[in-house]
């Protein structure tokens, strides 16, 4: 795509997604547009173009993003939009695994508040691995989120199916998050026993015999024993293999493994071990 194809592109989604009005355009409930309207708006911002010009740009995109009418009357954006639209088909049973790429500066935030719209009027998901890279990658180092989609639907999330199997759904809170290969999602009697083994395999002597009273369970890695502790008071975590003896250990075991901040340990650790996982 040239240059100017790209500024053209650009302003049309512009519109079709953010801000009609701005080209002086009306869209309709479902967000469809005057193909008229945009020619005119094109022409009013020094960009002519012709109906071809539009259907040959729509092809020429690596995604679909716009549906043209079959008469090329009128035209949308298929996904991405902020302003809100109604979607035209029902909800859809979407595949059990749906893929959220995000960049891991924002996973600290994600992790806390969930997986948020933003801008947009839904939260984006894709059917595969390498779109939801490309999507995280928008944004800097890309990260997987993965979605249980039946554990949603049953709580009464919708999904939508747009085109391009982009799946469009409202926001999801951490706890239906799914951040391979480390396990959010633990019940609360799990934590407490994970809690009270460490609490009676740490001596006087541990690394962490004086903060004990203040660590909390955040995620264990996989189905292994390895689980990872936050200091609710100094925000440190810690990964800590426990040896399930039910009793003191010999200094320095439990093997405990420090990190300044929940971020440092997204970054030095999880993020590694989320390459591997998906590799
Ligand atoms: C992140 C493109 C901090 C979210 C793509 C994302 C897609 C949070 C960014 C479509 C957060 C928003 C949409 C939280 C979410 N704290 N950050 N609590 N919750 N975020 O661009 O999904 O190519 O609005 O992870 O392909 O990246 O233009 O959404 O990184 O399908 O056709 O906030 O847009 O389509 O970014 O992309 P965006 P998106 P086109």
């Amino acid at each position: 795509m040239s240059k100017t194809q790209t500024n053209i592109s650009k302003l049309i989604s512009y519109w079709l997604r953010h801000k009609p009005e701005d080209g002086n355009i009306e869209l309709d409930e479902f967000g469809w547009a005057n193909i008229e309207d945009i020619l005119a708006a094109l022409k009013l911002n020094n960009a002519e173009s012709s109906i071809t010009d539009l259907i040959e740009l729509n092809n020429s995109f690596d995604k679909v993003r716009w549906k043209i009418d079959e008469v090329a009357n009128k035209i949308k954006a298929t996904h991405g939009h902020s302003i809100s639209i109604l979607q035209e088909t029902e909800a859809q049973i979407p595949p059990p695994v749906l893929y959220h790429g995000t960049a891991t500066k924002f996973l600290e935030s994600i992790l806390g508040s969930g997986l948020k719209s933003k801008q947009r009027q839904y939260v984006h998901l894709s059917e595969d691995i390498d779109m939801a890279i490309e999507v995280g990658t928008r944004h800097g180092a890309p990260f997987i989120i993965e979605i249980d989609t039946k554990k949603l639907i049953d709580n009464g999330w919708n999904f939508y199916k747009t085109e391009q199997n982009v799946w469009l759904t409202s926001e999801i809170p951490p706890i239906h998050l799914i951040v391979e290969p480390w396990d959010f999602i633990i019940d609360k009697k799990t934590k407490g026993t994970l809690l009270k083994e460490l609490k009676k395999e740490i001596s006087g002597a541990h690394m962490l015999s004086d903060q004990i009273k203040n660590l909390e369970l955040v995620a264990k890695y996989g189905p292994s024993d390895v689980c990872l502790f936050i200091d609710k008071v100094t925000n440190q975590c810690f990964v800590i293999q426990l040896t399930w003896s039910g009793k003191k250990e010999k200094d320095p075991w439990p093997s405990t493994e420090r990190f300044e901040s929940l971020k440092d340990w997204i970054n030095q650790r999880l993020v590694v071990d989320q390459n591997d996982w998906y590799l």
